[in-house]
């Protein structure tokens, strides 16, 4: 039996460059809570990323939860139901109430001309998320953000190191969170940042993610324990170095399924917001059955009798989720219910061989 092949394996540095990172822990025994290699990789990114203000996170979920918390929302929060679980779950987890907008038919990120319709009085944010390393209509999102004086919190999870027009993707929005996991372009084995515009949001910040903690005898806020440890911040540290080769390296495998998969009827690509600088995260491919005559399923199946295993990422719909039934109607967004039941994302990673993307791509004309 060949190797089973994954939507995506995490990168890793050579072991002799990770293992010499580690090895002052062993003379500081200083592991997490706010250590140097944490506080060297912030500023790394700081530089990386070109971004006022970030923060470290154990993961990019808890990020998310602390940054919705800390701007004090309240009511309800347009968002986008084609995402992974964390942006409706934190968005709900906060005590709010997501609205779902629809999604763009060739960007899948928020339509944003279907966001004002949304807002009622009880509207205090926007979250959309930054999809697939696509960036949102940032522009338009800002304008009605400013008419309606609400805030915007940017789902970055698959952004990094993205840029519209030259500007990295964690300056738009009041604030914007990436994940750091293990299957992300960049990663930390775990981890997340929150990048934010005013310094004055580090305080709160701070206090969501290290139980409020000010000193010794002061605690004023009820926070989480959402700190990066120090293994953490040294892998963060190794593939940093290496962060630009990652990016070349996915870019040849994305662009040879885009050279072998580009206009044929019934495939539809991604189309990447005008001005976007992508990282090469991942590649959806929506299949449409009519002008096919085959399914995403049949794709799919055909692909898994060959142990390669692409991922239905993003279906269901957050709104159509068990834990939220009877909650959301996902009618309502019939774009990113047509994309969710036709999307499969393609294995995506640097060192998948070009043999495999050619093999991939001949099952998924030819299933
Ligand atoms: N917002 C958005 C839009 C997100 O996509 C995510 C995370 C978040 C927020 C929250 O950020 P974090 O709190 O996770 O930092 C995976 C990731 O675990 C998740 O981080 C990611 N999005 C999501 C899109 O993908 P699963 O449930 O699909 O993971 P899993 O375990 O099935 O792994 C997928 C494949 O990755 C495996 O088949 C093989 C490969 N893999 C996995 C792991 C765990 C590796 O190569 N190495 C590994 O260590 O969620």
């Amino acid at each position: 039996m060949k190797e089973p092949i994954q939507v995506t394996r995490s990168s890793m540095p050579a072991y002799e460059e990770y293992i010499e990172e580690i090895r002052d822990l062993w003379d500081s025994h200083w592991l997490t809570n706010m250590g140097s290699k944490h506080n060297r990789l912030r500023d790394d990114l700081i530089r990386y990323l070109k971004v006022p203000n970030l923060m470290l996170f154990a993961n990019g979920h808890l990020a998310l939860e602390s940054a919705i918390s800390a701007f004090k929302l309240t009511g309800e929060v347009i968002t986008t139901p084609f995402t992974f679980a964390s942006t409706t779950h934190a968005i709900v987890r906060n005590g709010l109430t997501p609205v779902f907008c629809d999604i763009d038919p060739e960007t899948y990120t928020i339509d944003a001309d279907k966001i004002e319709a949304l807002i009622t009085e009880r509207t205090s944010a926007i979250i959309p998320v930054h999809l697939y390393g696509n960036i949102c209509e940032v522009d338009k999102i800002q304008k009605i953000a400013e008419k309606y004086k609400l805030k915007v919190i940017y789902d970055a999870a698959h952004a990094f190191g993205t840029t519209l027009n030259g500007i990295g993707v964690g300056n738009f929005g009041d604030a914007a969170m990436f994940s750091f996991h293990a299957t992300k372009v960049f990663h930390t084995i775990e981890g997340g940042a929150i990048t934010f515009s005013k310094e004055e949001l580090a305080h709160k910040l701070y206090g969501l993610m290290n139980f409020g903690i000010r000193n010794q005898i002061v605690v004023n806020e009820i926070g989480s324990n959402a700190k990066m440890n120090e293994f953490q911040a040294a892998m963060g540290l190794c593939n940093l170095k290496h962060i630009e080769e990652e990016i070349q390296k996915r870019k040849r495998i994305y662009e040879r399924y885009y050279d072998r998969l580009s206009g044929r009827k019934g495939i539809r690509l991604m189309k990447l917001t005008e001005g976007t600088k992508t990282n090469y995260g991942y590649f959806p491919v929506v299949f449409e059955e009519k002008e096919l005559g085959y399914n995403r399923e049949q794709v799919y199946e055909a692909l898994a009798r060959e142990n390669i295993y692409a991922r239905k990422y993003f279906y269901p719909l957050t709104s159509d989720f068990e834990c939220y039934r009877e909650r959301f109607d996902s009618s309502l967004t019939p774009v990113a219910r047509y994309i969710a039941e036709r999307v499969l994302t393609l294995p995506l990673y640097a060192d998948l061989e070009p043999e495999l993307v050619d093999r991939i791509c001949s099952l998924a004309l030819n299933p």
